[in-house]
């Protein structure tokens, strides 16, 4: 980026001769500091911190750069064979891949997402994770909530801006099809709290069926989440076909990703848990990870020999290519501790600083293996940005239960989540009803930032299970108030509180048998999912959803955005009966 005082400089550097550099010290340029509210900087590897006339300590839920930019992306949500891990299989992707395209954006730009459902049998919504949508709500990406379903053949096309930088991922929102292959990445460029050499971009961490999971719907939904076969680290790995050599469907074919380095340079990498089901220990055998970031949230930087991510979540690391030129392996790190797979160590990708090199590599790992399925500590995630929570009146108060009424169902407050791809919240929203199926678990937030008054949502798990939750707010970057494993107590609880810059992210886990307890301001109209990203558990209903500021929500939504979504609804309704996949679970 260059700014317009960098461009000044240049300028005058070119011109002075050294009979001019005298003139020029007596009298320097008369430039209008009026024009230029900060001192401009170039983000470089020297610089990670600078944006041009912004920076890392830009307040980003107040300011946003105004590029100018429009970036248009094509997504196609398709079907096909597919071996990721050398096991053949039928998948569901974008277009053609797993993970699909990255989208690539500037902080500030905005972005344009054409979506076309080119399925055999299934509806779509792609939601874009952990980006706010500020009065975009309608373009959040929740078939039931903020869409209908998009019908086969049809296309819908998401606007909005990119109001944040760092990393991020998409992914079908419909039941459980992003488990299938349908997710990609996400990488807006802005300033980082430490520096690097080079970005190497996403790390997706995901766990693998070699059965397409719809089919695995009815053993996981009677409590019985299966053990899948594999997991891949950017959408690849290498499956071990030598026990299974009478299964046509094992090619042996699989490769496991490499990524070569150059000794001496430091690297950015984006991980991302993508999981149905597992939390991973992240680590590169031999190699500190600096962490800069937690899902969208720049922090304050730590260093770690491994690194927790719970489903959903997001880490921005550094590490530094100082270690002998050999090869190390990069592992995932399942842990077995929190949901069993077959394969649990061979989720695992070659760090190489020889290009060349052909060898498996003989590195050990020095990392203490987990026995709990939190997240990281608290006080390891320091916000760069400092943001206090400042006025707690009252909290909603939920209780996380389970029910095994003809399965397993999560319940929030005794109701478990159904929604109905045909009726979203927001067409409920748009005809002016104010009485929400109770099936749809609403909470409604009436408050406004005038009111400077938080929001705060207490979580309290009573189905004494000891099973951890993590649990992602749409619409929000959220401040973690409180990681308990204890039992929450409305007159003594908010005592200890952590209110002074907390960590803010949008998935946190909540620990098993205890509660968490996460702060927003109401500063976002709109209907936002709250839930579980444990695929099994969301499709079992585990989800709350805020109806925020339900007055304000239609003038976000302009006539083409109404129209697009009326056609969208209309569509899907057409079809239902005719292509319509059957509803087996709560919808999202
Ligand atoms: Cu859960």
């Amino acid at each position: 980026m260059k700014s317009a005082l960098g461009c000044v400089f240049s300028a005058l550097a070119a011109s002075v001769s050294s009979s001019s550099l005298h003139a020029l010290r007596q009298t320097p340029p008369q430039l209008d500091y009026h024009l230029l509210p900060r001192a401009a900087c170039d983000n470089t590897n020297k610089s990670r911190s600078c944006w041009g006339n912004y920076s890392i300590d830009t307040n980003y839920y107040d300011e946003t750069p105004d590029t100018g930019v429009t970036r248009e992306y094509w997504l196609s949500v398709e079907e096909g064979d597919c071996a990721p891990d050398g096991y053949a299989r039928q998948c569901q992707t974008i277009n053609g891949t797993v993970p699909g395209p990255t989208i690539f954006a500037d902080w500030g730009d905005s972005l344009i997402i054409h979506v076309t459902n080119n399925l055999k049998s299934n509806g779509t919504g792609i939601h874009w994770h952990g980006l706010r949508q500020s009065g975009s709500n309608i373009y959040d990406g929740v078939p039931g909530i903020t869409q209908c379903a998009i019908a086969i053949g049809q296309s819908m096309t998401y606007r909005f801006k990119v109001s944040q930088y760092g990393s991020t991922w998409y992914h079908s929102h419909f039941s459980l099809q992003y488990a299938n292959g349908v997710f990609g990445g996400m990488i807006f460029n802005g300033p980082a709290t430490a520096n690097y050499d080079e970005d190497l971009g996403h790390l997706f961490l995901s766990d693998w069926s070699h059965v397409d999971v719809f089919t695995r719907w009815f053993a996981a939904r009677n409590g019985q989440p299966p053990a899948l076969e594999s997991g891949l680290i950017n959408g690849t790995n290498k499956f071990d076909c030598s026990n299974s050599s009478t299964d046509p469907n094992c090619t042996g074919r699989g490769v496991k990703l490499t990524t070569v380095v150059e000794k001496g340079k430091k690297y950015r990498l984006r991980l991302v848990n993508a999981a149905v089901d597992g939390v991973f220990q992240f680590s590169i055998d031999k190699h500190k990870l600096k962490v800069i970031a937690a899902d969208l949230v720049p922090i304050k930087p730590y260093s770690t020999s491994s690194l927790k991510l719970t489903e959903g979540q997001r880490y921005d690391i550094i590490f530094h290519a100082n270690q002998a030129v050999d090869n190390y392996w990069v592992r995932a790190g399942w842990l077995n501790a929190c949901q069993p797979n077959v394969n649990p160590d061979s989720i695992t990708s070659v760090l190489r600083y020889n290009a060349s090199s052909t060898l498996d590599p003989t590195s050990t790992s020095d990392v203490t293996v987990s026995s709990d399925c939190l997240d990281e500590p608290l006080a390891s995630l320091v916000p760069h940005l400092k943001m206090d929570v400042t006025n707690i009146q009252k909290s909603f108060d939920t209780y996380l239960n389970i029910s095994t009424t003809n399965y397993v169902h999560w319940t929030i407050n005794t109701s478990s989540l159904l929604i109905d791809w045909n009726n979203p919240t927001l067409k409920q929203v748009f005809n002016g009803e104010s009485l929400f199926p109770t099936d749809y678990n609403v909470l409604a937030i009436n408050k406004t930032t005038t009111d400077n008054e938080w929001i705060v949502l207490v979580i309290q798990d009573q189905s004494n299970l000891g099973l951890e939750h993590p649990i992602h707010l749409h619409g929000h970057d959220f401040w973690i108030l409180d990681q308990s494993t204890g039992t929450f107590d409305a007159a003594t609880s908010p005592q200890s509180f952590k209110t002074k810059n907390p960590p803010r992210r949008d998935v946190a886990a909540l620990p098993g048998n205890g509660y968490l307890a996460i702060a927003f301001m109401p500063d976002n109209p709109g209907a936002w999912l709250c839930h579980c990203h444990i695929a099994w558990h969301a499709s079992e209903g585990l989800s709350l959803e805020f109806l925020e500021r339900e007055a304000d929500i239609q003038a976000d939504v302009s006539d083409s955005d109404r129209t697009q979504f009326n056609d969208i609804c209309q569509t899907w309704s057409d079809n239902v009966g005719t292509q319509a996949f059957p509803q087996e679970d709560s919808g999202i």
